[in-house]
């Protein structure tokens, strides 16, 4: 990948940052996420840690092909933001739903799709905070990419990388959505046929595990 393109940021909170990562790693136009803590004021979040923070995910995009609009949609698409706490078994505070912004055009925009969605769901309060971002702490390296890292053969597939590469790789974030099966279904089938197609060709051991 090319990086002088000019890439812009986003970050989002809502719910386990692993799937999170995997939410947005397989929309045209990502290049890069990363995982990590934002949201609130304490320093040097950790995992065990984490304060008064989110987990989040810090998606880098490519302005010419996905906007801030779309990565919007994808965000209320992808969880429910109506529970005060976060999704199903991941309760606590860390786990609640934001929108971060980088100041007026973006919080106007956040302000709008929080209505349209209110308006939606009606029964519901919808739990999302807008607010401008301050600090982004990226987590721990165990955390970027770990449903990738939890695939054993997807993660064989891709070869050795050492941790900085992995964690710049596009490959690597596509894969570890398809590792969540977070990727549209027609992306999931065709990765699944080069897999396949690899695995048949080149480790047709690896194929039993
Ligand atoms: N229930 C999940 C939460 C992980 S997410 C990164 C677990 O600990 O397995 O918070």
């Amino acid at each position: 990948s090319d990086d002088r393109r000019p890439l812009k940021t986003a970050v989002f909170a809502l719910g386990c940052f692993w799937r999170s990562e995997a939410v947005f790693g397989c929309l045209p136009g990502v290049v890069r996420t990363t995982v990590g803590y934002s949201g609130g004021s304490a320093l040097n979040p950790t995992y065990k840690r984490i304060r008064d923070h989110a987990e989040v995910v810090q998606v880098e995009y490519d302005p010419k092909i996905v906007q801030f609009r779309q990565l919007l949609d994808v965000f209320w698409t992808s969880h429910d933001p109506t529970e005060v706490f976060g999704q199903g078994p991941d309760v606590g505070d860390r786990y609640r739903s934001i929108i971060f912004t980088n100041g007026t055009g973006e919080t106007r925009m956040a302000a709008v799709s929080k209505e349209k969605q209110q308006a939606k769901i009606r029964s519901n309060i919808v739990t999302t905070q807008i607010q401008e971002l301050g600090m982004f702490y990226a987590a721990e390296t165990e955390h970027q990419k770990f449903e990738l890292k939890h695939n054993p053969q997807l993660f064989q597939l891709l070869g050795f990388m050492p941790a900085e590469e992995l964690q710049r790789s596009s490959l690597a974030m596509k894969l570890n959505s398809y590792a969540a099966e977070l990727c549209p279904p027609d992306v999931q089938s065709r990765i699944d046929a080069k897999i396949n197609n690899i695995l048949d060709k080149e480790w047709p051991v690896l194929k039993d595990i």
